[in-house]
């Protein structure tokens, strides 16, 4: 299995939240159409990190979405899940693609087209660019320009996908980028109702994207 399709990303985000209450906001946004999931614990322990993701893993099963761990090949395998996205400074993708093996997804982080060249000659099956704009999610990032997230596009044959601040009012300066999807944690992880804030991110990405 690796069919693939990022058009509406979702990154979950578990800080300031019960357990339970992020369970739920997980599985209310896959009920709202996410097409990925990616867990993403930067504070737990292996052990802690592990037990997560089975139980997001047993939602993710339930809609037949992908799920990707953050950093981690030895959760991600461990876990049983769909695939592992490495940063500039986790395992190097080839590692990764070597451990994982063929069948799963390896997703990378590129900010130039240089490293985006780079996860792609090393096996990434996907890349996330960004941040796009400014973010109030936890995160060690400086901001790509749109022109540098065309320059990527342009240069790899492999999905490329947006992330950082997007949101429904913002996402229009994508337009025409050739981006395969977006990807979002508090657009949908802080929404009122994670469900049909899920979906309707990724409606307006589509209809964007058919205009
Ligand atoms: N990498 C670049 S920006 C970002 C990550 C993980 C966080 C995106 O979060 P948000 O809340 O969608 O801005
Ligand atoms: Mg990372």
């Amino acid at each position: 299995m690796k069919k693939l399709d990022t058009t509406m990303y979702f990154i979950t985000d578990s800080t300031n939240c019960t357990e339970e209450a992020f369970l739920r906001r997980v599985e209310a946004a896959c009920r709202g159409g996410v097409t990925l999931v990616q867990l993403r614990e930067k504070e737990r322990t292996t052990r802690e990190y592990l037990a997560l993701a089975e139980k997001v893993h047993t939602i993710t099963q339930g809609f037949g979405i992908p799920l990707i761990i953050d950093d981690r090949v030895d959760v991600a395998l461990a876990a049983g899940a769909e695939g592992v996205h490495v940063g500039q400074s986790d395992m190097p993708v080839h590692i990764a693609r070597k451990l994982m093996g063929e069948r799963k997804i390896v997703g990378a982080t590129a900010k130039t087209v240089p490293q985006a060249l780079e996860a792609y000659e090393q096996g990434a099956d996907y890349l996330g660019v960004g941040a796009i704009f400014p973010t109030t999610t936890k995160v060690k990032t400086v901001l790509t320009s749109v022109d540098t997230l065309k320059e990527i596009v342009r240069a790899v044959p492999i999905s490329v996908n947006a992330i950082g601040g997007l949101n429904r009012e913002n996402i229009h300066v994508l337009k025409g980028s050739g981006i395969a999807g977006i990807c979002a944690v508090s657009a949908i992880m802080k929404a009122d109702d994670p469900c049909r804030a899920a979906g309707e991110l990724k409606e307006a990405f589509l209809c964007m994207m058919g205009e």
